[in-house]
């Protein structure tokens, strides 16, 4: 630690002086090289992960002495589009971008490579055909996190005869967790016919809209067996509004999410979720590590997917303790 904030402060230092030597000499670092500016566009604040996946790249820019330019498009794809514009007029040396939705994205990307400044996806893929539009992609399998999801429900149903109804909460409209985590789910599910997703709505990844949500697939289902989240936010305001219906959560109705951040993990241990799947949002040392690479024109791999696990409630009360975000 001591050490990394010591060279943080040089690398700032650095910087910041512009007076002996420019840009050629920022110290005597250990291969450093010169600093480089990151352009990163979030997608927003719209759950307990991306809290978590926006202190880790901050935080990691700092330790790598890179200087990140920051931007919050509060879940609008233009506002991405628009952050990326600026991030390319500013002549950045790399783009890093959590892409709000999968579909859209060629004309800016395009303008990106045209101003030869690399592009990073980082948690959210793209769906665009030419993948020389961005370097790599670093994140998660959602198909496999919904393939965990389907999995666990299975085992849970092994010996159900009765159809399980289940209602689904997914995340952001078009995005890719909430396309990904429900083909995965879908297709494990698919293998038993009495398995029946009967409600299926987005719930924006809020916990607010969550329990929107599920309020009204409760008034309108008298007989929900299973909510399947896509991650825990959701999870977390569904909750709410079944015990507000007078219904026990974990019991009367169990609960699958996604994403494992600290809320969930202890709705986990407290019974009221019953399984959830891990997505990590500690991205950042490798996002900035890639993002060195890539400046100084090194090949890196085109996908570097998250490793990743699932907790259930037993395990959930083993690690609570110790967990970072
Ligand atoms: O699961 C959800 C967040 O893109 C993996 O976005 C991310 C998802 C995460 O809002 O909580």
């Amino acid at each position: 630690m001591l050490v990394l904030a010591g060279l943080t402060a040089m690398s700032v230092a650095a910087c910041g002086s512009g007076g002996s030597g420019g840009s050629g000499g920022s110290g005597g670092g250990g291969g450093g090289g010169d600093a480089i500016t990151m352009g990163f566009s979030q997608v927003g604040a719209e759950s307990g992960w991306r809290t978590a996946n926006t202190k880790s790249v901050q935080d990691s820019a700092k330790s790598a002495g890179v200087t990140l330019k920051f931007s919050d498009a509060q879940q609008k794809q233009e506002n991405q589009i628009k952050a990326i514009r600026s991030y390319i007029q500013q002549k950045v040396d790399v783009i890093a971008f959590s892409p709000v939705v999968e579909s859209g994205w060629d004309t800016v990307l395009k303008e990106a490579q045209n101003a030869k400044i690399p592009v990073i996806l980082t948690d959210r893929a793209v769906d665009s055909k030419d993948t020389s539009l961005y370097k790599t992609f670093l994140g998660s399998d959602f198909i496999e996190e919904g393939k965990k999801a389907g999995q666990w429900l299975v085992e849970e149903y092994k010996d159900a005869k009765d159809p399980v109804n289940i209602v689904e909460l997914q995340g952001t409209t078009g995005s890719a967790p909430a396309n990904d985590r429900k083909a995965g789910f879908g297709e494990v599910i698919a293998a038993d016919p009495k398995f029946k997703i009967i409600a299926t709505q987005t719930g924006d990844f809020t916990r607010a809209k969550g329990k929107e949500v599920m309020e009204a697939f409760l008034k309108a289902n008298p007989d929900i067996d299973v909510l399947y989240a896509h991650n825990d936010d959701m999870g977390l305001g569904a909750i709410e509004a079944i015990e507000g219906a007078g219904k026990v959560p974990g019991q009367d109705i169990k609960i699958i999410t996604v994403d494992a951040v600290k809320d969930g993990m202890q709705a986990l241990s407290d019974g009221k979720i019953n399984f959830i799947v891990e997505c990590s949002p500690l991205l950042g040392p490798q996002l900035m590590d890639l993002a060195k690479q890539v400046v100084k024109g090194e090949q890196v791999p085109p996908r570097v997917v998250t490793e990743e696990t699932t907790f259930t409630q037993e395990q959930a009360k083993q690690v609570l303790s110790t967990r970072q975000y």
